[in-house]
């Protein structure tokens, strides 16, 4: 089969590699000439995912997957684009409108304005999802397509997009549901994992008919050895969406009772272990802040269609963001008390061993801090603009603030820190130092959570 893949990401690059290691003849699409020309010469750029860059080489070499800034003529389109968040501005009538109005004038293109990822939802201003790249997307393949080809969007989308956004647009070109395959096929891979679940994991494919929804499961089934489960589009739109939210708000749960333990001198660390001893407990870790590109953003395209029967998932994306605040002013109180001034936050990824900075909570906090006047550095072995070797980015500092917990912190040397820092001082977010080691080495240790110790004073 010919498969055009649209986007050449996170999502869209694996895909098209895979598509062309099981046989297919895939030409890979994407806007960014650079991408597209350091592909051409064999220089993969996606670095972090275990096993792509060896698959990527081989299918660019023998000429299974070319890649292009325009699409072509294809039996199949699968489209892997961004579907970031912004903000609509609503007022009047439509303050009170319902999600399928915010959809509808998002889609027809409505005056926004823009957003950070940290927008508070509240009942004038719900950051909504921004169709535009689907939207180029879906048109630029429009052209090329014949009756009878498959499209499946990938992109996260909130319930409704692919028949009441998608459909509509390759309508314009003449297209009906009944003599194209439309489809959603949402991903599920977690980032530092990608090669081995986008094969193992299980898949939910929903069509707009019958037809495109065994179009689809074909599509996917020559490459997931896991099940393949077939709905309508709009369920599994759904579907992908509540995934992340269960996740969201069960870290949100993990992050307050992190801010209870301290309240009450208790350490959630130890607490939660003994919880999750119970059968069906299964409480997720607290943290400095959720990141990433899917799990701060894809609650908002449910709480966006249906903003009054959302006040826990809008409460969950309230406490997580909270949490930037929450460690901001940890740091900050024990920087008062014990003066210091240069601080190094270790991590820039969202999250461990992966080079993905996209809203992590780093930059927030590290903005803070230095807005409060500290002094603020950022060393990420993974993120190359902060890769400098940690012995020198520490040299002279007062604090270490651990925000991602790659393994190369969990496994830090302290007595090895402590011959570069000006002062002991560690506050650990991640609760992923062995804290009595540390203390060993002369470090004072601040972990999120822990109220035991007698640090209420500076935790609260
Ligand atoms: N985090 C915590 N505590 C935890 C787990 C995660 O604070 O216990 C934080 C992480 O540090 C990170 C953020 O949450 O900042 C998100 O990380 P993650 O590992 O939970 O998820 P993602 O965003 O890397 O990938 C998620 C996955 N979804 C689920 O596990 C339900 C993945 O399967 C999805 O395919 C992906 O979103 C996506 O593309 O939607």
């Amino acid at each position: 089969m010919k498969i055009c893949v649209i986007g050449l990401g996170y999502i869209g690059f694996p895909t098209a590699c895979l598509m062309a290691g099981a046989g297919h003849e895939v030409v890979g699409i994407d806007v960014n000439e650079s991408v597209v020309k350091r592909l051409r010469n064999g220089d993969i750029h996606i670095t972090d995912e275990d096993g792509l860059g060896e698959l990527a080489k081989s299918v660019l070499a023998n000429g299974a997957l070319t890649v292009s800034t325009a699409p072509v003529e294809a039996d199949a389109f699968i489209i892997c684009v961004p579907t970031p968040l912004r903000a609509v501005k609503l007022t009047g009538d439509a303050a009170v409108a319902n999600g399928t109005t915010a959809l509808n004038e998002v889609a027809a293109g409505r005056e926004v304005t823009e957003a950070g990822s940290s927008t508070f939802v509240d009942e004038a201003s719900h950051p909504t999802v921004d169709l535009t790249y689907l939207e180029l997307a879906v048109r630029s393949v429009a052209p090329f397509m014949r009756e009878g080809n498959l499209v499946a969007v990938e992109s996260t989308v909130p319930p409704g997009t692919t028949e009441q956004v998608v459909l509509p647009i390759l309508e314009e070109h003449g297209w009906t549901r009944d003599d194209i395959r439309l489809a959603h096929a949402p991903e599920r891979v977690i980032p530092g994992a990608i090669m081995r679940e986008m094969v193992e994991n299980d898949r939910v494919v929903g069509g707009l008919t019958p037809e495109a929804t065994a179009a689809a499961g074909e599509l996917y089934g020559s490459v997931v050895e896991g099940d393949i489960f077939a709905t309508d589009a709009t369920t599994a739109e759904f579907v992908k969406l509540i995934e992340n939210t269960y996740r969201d708000v069960n870290i949100a749960l993990a992050n307050e009772l992190a801010r209870v333990a301290e309240h009450l001198g208790i350490d959630v660390q130890e607490s939660i272990a003994m919880a999750n001893r119970h059968p069906r407990v299964n409480i997720l870790h607290p943290g400095p802040g959720v990141g990433g590109h899917c799990i701060p953003v894809d609650p908002h395209f449910i709480i966006e269609r249906a903003p009054q029967l959302t006040p826990l998932m809008q409460a969950a994306r309230a406490v997580n963001e909270g949490m930037v605040d929450h460690v901001v002013n940890v740091v900050n109180n024990l920087a008062r008390e014990e003066r210091l001034r240069r601080w190094v936050i270790l991590g820039g990824a969202y999250k461990a061993n992966v080079a993905d900075e996209r809203n992590s909570p780093s930059f927030a906090i590290a903005r803070g801090l230095m807005s409060l006047g500290l002094s603020v550095s950022i060393h990420d072995p993974y993120v190359e603009r902060f890769s400098e070797p940690l012995g020198s980015v520490i040299e002279g500092a007062d604090g270490l603030l651990v925000v991602t917990d790659h393994t190369l912190y969990r496994e830090l040397d302290p007595g090895l820190v402590a011959q570069h820092v000006e002062r002991r001082f560690v506050v650990d977010t991640r609760l992923c130092l062995d804290a009595e080691k540390w203390e060993d080495h002369g470090f004072v240790v601040r972990r999120l959570g822990d109220g035991r110790k007698k640090t209420a004073n500076v935790l609260l």
